[in-house]
Formats: C-alpha cells, sequence, structure tokens
C-alpha cells in the first residue's frame, strides 16, 4: 500500500516536471535540444534529474555529498571518501577492500549539478566540491579514453565553441565552480572546495583534509601509514590496473569502467588545443571569476 502511494506520487510528481519541462526555453543542443533553466542550459535528462533532485533530495545534517563538474575527478574524490570513511570497516590494507572489486562510482552515488540548483536541498548538509583546470576539463570531452574509443564529442571545433558559451551538458563550468566556491568561502564547515591538480600535486596533504572535514580525521599515529596507504589504494595507477575497472562495465549507467581513467595527468590539454583555442578560453574563465579569488 505504502508503496502503491510513493508511486503514484512519483508518477505525479514526473507528469508535473514533464509539463514544468516543456514549458521551458529550449535551443538546438549537442545531439538533442535543450533547455534554460534557471540560467543553465542543461540537457533533457539533467533538466529532469536537477527537477527531480529539488523535490526528492532531502539531505539530514550530518550528509555529506559529493558535488563536481564532470570529469573533474569525481572517480577519484568518491574512492577517497569511500576509503576514508569507510576505514574501519574496510582497513585500506585489507585483501577485500570494495575499491579492489568495484567502480568507485558503484560504491557511491554523485551529484553533478551546479549548487544553485540545490541551494534551498544543500543547506542542510556539507559538500566537497572538486574544481579542475577548466581546459583539461574539456580536453577529457575531447579525447578519447583510449585508442579506438570513439569521442565523447564528434566535432572538436562544436565542443570548444558550446564550451566557451557555457553551454555544457550541466551548465557553464564557471557557474559551477562559482556557486561551491563562494559557499566555501562563507560557510568553511559546510563546504570543501578542492582542485585536481593541487591534490595530484600534494595527495597526502589533501586526504588528512578531507579526512578532517568528512570528520573522521586520522591519528597522529595513523598518520604515519594510514594516510599513504589510502593516497595508494585510491592512486590512478593502482585504480586503472585493477581488473573490474579495466575491463568490468559500470553498473551505474552501462559504460565501460575503462572510461573513467585516461592519462590521471594535469596539463594534457597542451596536446589536443591550440594555443588560440587556450588563450580564448583562458580569458573567459578569467573574464568569469574575476573578483572571486578563485584562478586558475
Ligand atoms: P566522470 O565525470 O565521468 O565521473 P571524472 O572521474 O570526474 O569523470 O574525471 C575523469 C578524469 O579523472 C580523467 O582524467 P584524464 O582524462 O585527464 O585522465 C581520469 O583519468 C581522472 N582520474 C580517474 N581516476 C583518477 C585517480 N584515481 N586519480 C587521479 N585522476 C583520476
Amino acid at each position: 500500500m505504502a508503496q502503491a502511494q510513493t508511486k503514484t506520487k512519483h508518477v505525479r510528481i514526473e507528469e508535473e516536471d514533464e509539463s514544468l519541462i516543456s514549458a521551458l526555453p529550449t535551443r538546438e543542443g549537442w545531439w538533442e535540444p535543450f533547455f534554460l533553466l534557471q540560467g543553465f542550459w542543461l540537457s533533457p535528462s539533467i533538466t529532469k534529474s536537477v527537477m527531480v533532485l529539488r523535490d526528492q533530495f532531502h539531505p539530514r545534517h550530518n550528509d555529506i555529498s559529493l558535488a563536481t563538474y564532470p570529469k573533474c575527478g569525481t572517480t577519484w574524490l568518491k574512492a577517497l571518501a569511500f576509503a576514508i570513511t569507510n576505514g574501519s570497516d574496510h582497513p585500506v590494507t585489507g585483501y577485500c577492500h570494495p575499491l579492489l572489486s568495484h567502480n568507485p562510482h558503484d560504491l557511491m552515488p554523485k551529484l553533478e549539478r551546479p549548487f544553485q540548483h540545490l541551494t534551498r536541498t544543500l543547506t542542510l548538509g556539507r559538500v566537497v566540491h572538486l574544481c579542475r583546470e577548466p581546459k583539461d576539463v574539456l580536453c577529457v570531452r575531447m579525447v578519447p579514453h583510449q585508442e579506438g574509443a570513439p569521442r565523447l564529442v564528434h566535432r572538436v571545433d562544436r565542443a570548444f565553441e558550446f564550451f566557451c558559451e557555457g553551454f555544457s551538458f550541466y551548465g557553464p563550468i564557471w557557474e559551477h565552480y562559482l556557486g561551491y566556491w563562494k559557499q566555501s568561502k562563507m560557510e568553511g564547515e559546510k563546504g570543501l572546495f578542492l582542485n585536481y591538480d593541487e591534490m595530484i600535486a600534494e595527495p597526502t596533504r589533501h586526504v588528512k583534509m578531507l579526512a578532517e572535514f568528512l570528520r573522521v580525521p586520522f591519528t597522529d599515529e595513523e598518520s604515519r601509514g594510514a594516510v599513504e596507504e589510502v593516497v595508494r589504494l585510491c592512486s590512478f595507477q593502482n585504480l586503472k590496473s585493477l581488473p573490474v575497472n579495466s575491463q568490468g562495465v559500470s553498473k551505474r549507467n552501462g559504460l565501460e569502467n575503462s572510461s573513467f581513467f585516461r592519462t590521471g595527468k594535469v596539463g594534457d590539454w597542451t596536446n589536443h588545443m591550440t594555443v588560440e583555442m587556450a588563450q580564448k578560453l583562458d580569458c573567459i574563465i578569467e573574464e568569469k571569476l574575476r573578483g572571486s579569488g578563485l584562478t586558475f
């Protein structure tokens, strides 16, 4: 009975959402029309999921959300957060650690939504956001994850123009970053804002910082070895080499798990973007972030 009522409610919300979506401004998208929701052009499925999240996602005070723009290191952040928060049930040195047999995406749900769309729902809990040099983010979208694999987009010039225009699957990258950046500056205890490039440079320091924010800090004694073990377990080389990630398929969306692991390097954009493209994107990002204190 309870189930039937819940189902009816969901169907009603879905119908309401469908009619709200059809009333939104629309434009030609990457391969399907996009909709304008609160200043963001979003694909139909993202538009719908933002509405569903707003209706049905009610975080509790001690909930932690991981919020990342796609291709900024979500897989890594999930692995780290899982290893840190489950350290007592699953020691990182254990032979049966879940990260050895599961892709990180299958161990933890994620939010890839701009903070502006979720303010009402996220203000209760706490958020970890991971940003990345925008040129590298775009580069991941433009380059196949392995030889022979299809590109995420077929025309590099088109992908580049759309990205610069802020016309992307999850809205403009700068709006995504700024929403979480401002929250972390105004309410430090509620928002942790991390940077992929800085984490690559100093993983140990960032793992400690993340553990503190997640309220499972490492003790001084643990700090000697355990932090390094978390860093090693979740490292690009280690995760990429595991059979589940080199051969497995995601339970979440049917994607090959290997698609989440390409080079794991900072600055790969230099191999895929012209100087002109890089300069244009740099100028846009600088202008959009001006005055915020966030720079790349
Ligand atoms: P998603 O949006 O599809 O979930 P996401 O995990 O956010 O992808 O980003 C993928 C990038 O993180 C890839 O970067 P690259 O293409 O420049 O190589 C991927 O290689 C990188 N990545 C995945 N796992 C790790 C890790 N453990 N450490 C560092 N980088 C990683």
